[in-house]
């Protein structure tokens, strides 16, 4: 490869990288990513301060230990220390070995149970949406006298994505759709086996487990359209069942509602939940 070629190619990773740094809505994984994807709801937020806390508290300890270990090779190793020492008690050393990590814990523990609770409590919700994974695809519900309607979300193959210029393997036939900066009470079930329903921008990751009904939560922050994939390994077509949900200002929720149940309401649906046998 010319280095003309690898400049070209390096060119383009970084206008790929600026893209996807400029507008959390665009926010694709991408090659040598080490971060997460942007954060679009408070819970992902909350979840990427508790990350970068812990971040340095983690670095703070290995850096800590790593000194510790060099010092003792380099200033007990043969030929400085030759005679070992023979002490085996050190009370305060022990109590400061022990009580040290104990409060180390703590302080990772408070935010941790913080952030658990502020995630399990779900706010009066706005939207309700079931999603019921199915081998090898999502059914999604809109329950409720405003809505009503079923529908399945089946993952586009490689050709069709690159008709509808979707990403490969993320796009699918029929999105959710979900209003900005609104309430999402998201039921999660399996019809078959466990599934899980994941959006990594919005903080959500809901086992659908089948005979059960787990509920979660978010509140998309902006508009756009953002991925997931069943994050439970189902069987062959795991990696085929991906997630897209598309963030629409009130107005277009309100159109989208309107047409989908036109559009899904003669659809017969097949559904069978576990839980309702
Ligand atoms: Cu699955």
């Amino acid at each position: 490869m010319s280095v003309g070629k690898v400049l070209g190619k390096i060119g383009a990773a970084a206008a790929l990288l600026s893209v996807a740094l400029a507008d959390p809505a665009m926010a694709l994984p991408h090659p040598w990513q080490t971060g997460f994807q942007p954060a679009v709801s408070p819970v992902m937020e909350q979840i990427e301060n508790f990350h970068t806390e812990l971040f340095w508290i983690i670095t703070a300890v290995s850096l800590f230990v790593a000194a510790l270990l060099v010092w003792i090779i380099i200033r007990y190793r043969l030929a400085t220390n030759p005679v070992p020492s023979k002490v085996h008690h050190n009370t305060l050393l022990e109590v400061a070995w022990t009580i040290i990590p104990v409060i180390i814990l703590v302080v990772i523990a408070v935010p941790s149970f913080k952030l658990l609770y502020y995630e399990a409590a779900i706010p009066k919700a706005d939207v309700h949406l079931r999603a019921i994974g199915k081998q090898w695809f999502w059914s999604y519900e809109y329950p409720g006298a405003d809505a009503g309607f079923t529908y399945d979300s089946l993952g586009l193959s490689d050709a069709d994505a690159k008709k509808a210029g979707e990403p490969r393997l993320l796009g699918v036939d029929n999105v959710v759709v979900v209003p900005v900066n609104k309430v999402v009470e998201v039921e999660t079930t399996g019809a078959d086996v466990i599934h899980s329903w994941a959006v990594p921008q919005f903080g959500v990751k809901m086992d659908a487990v089948p005979g059960r009904l787990n509920h979660t939560w978010f509140k998309a922050t902006q508009t756009g359209t953002y991925y997931g994939e069943c994050s439970e390994l189902c069987g062959a077509r795991h990696a085929y069942m991906p997630i897209e949900v598309k963030v629409v200002s009130d107005a277009d929720y309100a159109a989208w509602l309107a047409g989908a149940k036109k559009k899904y309401a003669a659809i017969e649906t097949n559904t069978r939940l576990a839980a309702a046998k």
